[in-house]
């Protein structure tokens, strides 16, 4: 039966959408069509100022399978080359609003990829995790062999990547991949509910402390550290900030507007 809705997409709580992949007959699998509508789809959060965390989530049994076989399997040298998903994954990537996954069961090859696209990591106890690519005679294509190693070190990276093996969930919790475990029931409302947490803070802040820890990754330190005084600098002359000390001192909830 085909899957007529690959993304659902949950508005109903205002400052934080959940998103839910939805191909269960394919295990989640990644296609180019899927993608490109979660890229958009965060492209549209992005744009919404309403909008301040958004959760990712998967099936029961299934975050994210991979990439989608049938179309990895039509792929030649040239077209993996000017693959069109690249560009989706990059959007993913670039999304400037904190995103968290919560991930119950198998959370494999390109589903892990996308798991690390993410901010935050909670997982179910029954998940794994893990870059079977090579069962396929294929590697990770999507980042895996450059963000594996900076989460959870290179033997650990190494035994997944050229091993096939997964993680399981407590194991991926150890690593660091994985920043909270909880009872499988508990995935997605531990997300939503840290989700709700951080849509209270300033947006302004939120960006600009997303961005400097994704720094830590692309630049050296003299470089991070400087890149991290101009957010603060920049923060210390927000009105949020102003907002932030003035209900603090007033022993009131702040309200913020992102300036
Ligand atoms: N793509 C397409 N279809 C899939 C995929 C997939 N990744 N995974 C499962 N399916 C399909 C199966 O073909 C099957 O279809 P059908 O019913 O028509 O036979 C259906 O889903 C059910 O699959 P299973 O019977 O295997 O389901 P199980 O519940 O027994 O097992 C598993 C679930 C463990 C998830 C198993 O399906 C599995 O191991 N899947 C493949 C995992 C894998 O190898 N992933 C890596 C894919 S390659 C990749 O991710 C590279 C990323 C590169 C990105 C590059 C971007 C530029």
């Amino acid at each position: 039966m085909a899957d007529t809705d690959d993304l659902l997409i949950d508005r109903t709580r205002g400052a934080v959408w959940l998103l839910t992949l939805n191909r269960p007959t394919a295990r989640n699998a990644l296609s180019t069509a899927l993608l490109a509508r979660l890229a958009a789809t965060l492209a549209a959060a992005e744009g919404d100022e309403a909008v301040r965390c958004v959760v990712l989530t998967g099936g029961p049994e299934v975050f994210a399978a991979g990439a989608d076989i049938g179309e990895l399997a039509g792929k030649d040298e040239a077209a993996a080359l000017a693959d069109p998903r690249v560009l989706h994954w990059a959007a993913i990537r670039r999304f400037a609003k904190p995103l968290i996954a919560a991930v119950n069961g198998y959370c494999l090859g390109g589903g892990n990829e996308l798991a690390m696209a993410c901010d935050i990591v909670i997982a179910g106890d029954g998940a794994s995790f893990g870059q079977p690519e090579i069962n396929l005679a294929v590697m990770p294509g999507a980042g895996g062999t450059q963000l594996l190693p900076r989460l959870v070190g290179r033997p650990l990276a190494m035994k997944m990547v050229l091993g096939g093996l997964p993680l399981s969930a407590a194991e991926a919790h150890a690593a660091g991949l994985v920043a909270e475990l909880v009872p499988a029931a508990e995935t997605i409302p531990r997300a939503l509910a840290l989700a709700a947490r951080i849509a209270e803070k300033s947006p302004l802040a939120l960006g600009l402390a997303k961005q400097a820890v994704l720094a830590a990754y692309e630049m050296p330190l003299a470089e991070g550290l400087a890149f991290e005084r101009r957010g603060f600098a920049r923060l210390c002359g927000s009105a949020d900030k102003a907002e932030g000390i003035a209900a603090f001192r007033e022993k009131r909830k702040p309200r913020f507007v992102g300036r």
